[in-house]
């Protein structure tokens, strides 16, 4: 419950993911004056990293609206939007009052925020949340650069103004079979990739894999690994998902 005062009076509310605020007037007949309502605001949904929370926001039942930011033709640097991500890149969401940029911190911050509402994507115990940790890490650093920088050589060199480079091209696919042979040795122990529950670190490597299996022509790099290829079968049927792709295409 979260306290807050209107017309001279606290009041605790239910705080969910639509949070409706109504404020009672000091009227004699107490008549309802002013419907407040936040609803969690997402820039840049078409975009892969703005797709991690989405789909985060999907699995933890949480309402949310997008504004649309328009990456091809630079939207994310307009002076109004750095003001919100100041490196010119998307996502970026509002609560109400309180703005966060940074697609994993904004994942980590609403599973915290709303543990016992939707799909928990933390782990149970104290380790269990230790190896969502370790897992996103490992998506941000060992896996995201190299699949970022084939999916901007390979899809969206023209988009982004850079001219593919197909020594890039290699070594990024290079990187990748490290990863993902890490990757598949995890994942013949356990079925998720911090154990036997679907994560936040499974999220995290949904959208930019996504490219790689459907739009590059490189799907045998998942397709190869009897683990991988069974956990992103897995993964990418979930409805949160379906329903986050189905809303916001990717911009290709
Ligand atoms: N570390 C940031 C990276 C976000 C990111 O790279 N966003 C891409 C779209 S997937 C973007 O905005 N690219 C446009 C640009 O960098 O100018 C996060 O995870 O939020």
């Amino acid at each position: 419950m979260d306290p807050y005062t209107c017309g001279g009076t606290t009041k605790s509310v239910t705080r969910r993911q639509r949070c409706t605020l109504l404020c009672w007037s000091n009227l004699s007949n107490n008549s309802l004056l002013l419907t407040i309502t936040m609803v969690v605001k997402v820039y840049g949904p078409h975009c892969a990293s703005a797709k991690r929370v989405l789909v985060c926001l999907v699995e933890k039942e949480i309402e949310f609206e997008v504004v649309p930011i328009d990456v091809g033709k630079g939207e994310q640097k307009d002076p109004g939007y750095l003001k919100l991500q100041p490196f010119g890149a998307v996502p970026v969401i509002q609560d109400g009052d309180y703005t966060l940029y940074e697609s994993r911190a904004i994942m980590r911050y609403y599973a915290e925020k709303y543990r016992s509402q939707g799909v928990d994507l933390l782990g149970n115990t104290i380790e269990e949340r230790g190896l969502v940790e370790q897992w996103l890490e490992v998506e941000a650093h060992n896996f995201h650069p190299p699949a970022y920088d084939l999916c901007i050589h390979v899809l969206f060199a023209a988009m982004f103004g850079v001219t593919s480079d197909p020594k890039v091209i290699e070594e990024s696919e290079a990187k990748l079979v490290q990863v993902l042979n890490i990757y598949e040795e995890r994942l013949s122990k356990s079925k998720y990739l911090a154990g036997d529950f679907f994560s936040l670190a499974d999220i995290s490597n949904i959208p930019f894999l996504y490219y790689i299996v459907n739009n590059m022509g490189k799907d045998y790099l998942v397709k190869d690994r009897k683990n991988v290829s069974a956990w992103w079968d897995d993964i990418s049927n979930r409805p949160s998902w379906k329903k986050v792709l189905q809303l916001y295409k990717p911009p290709i």
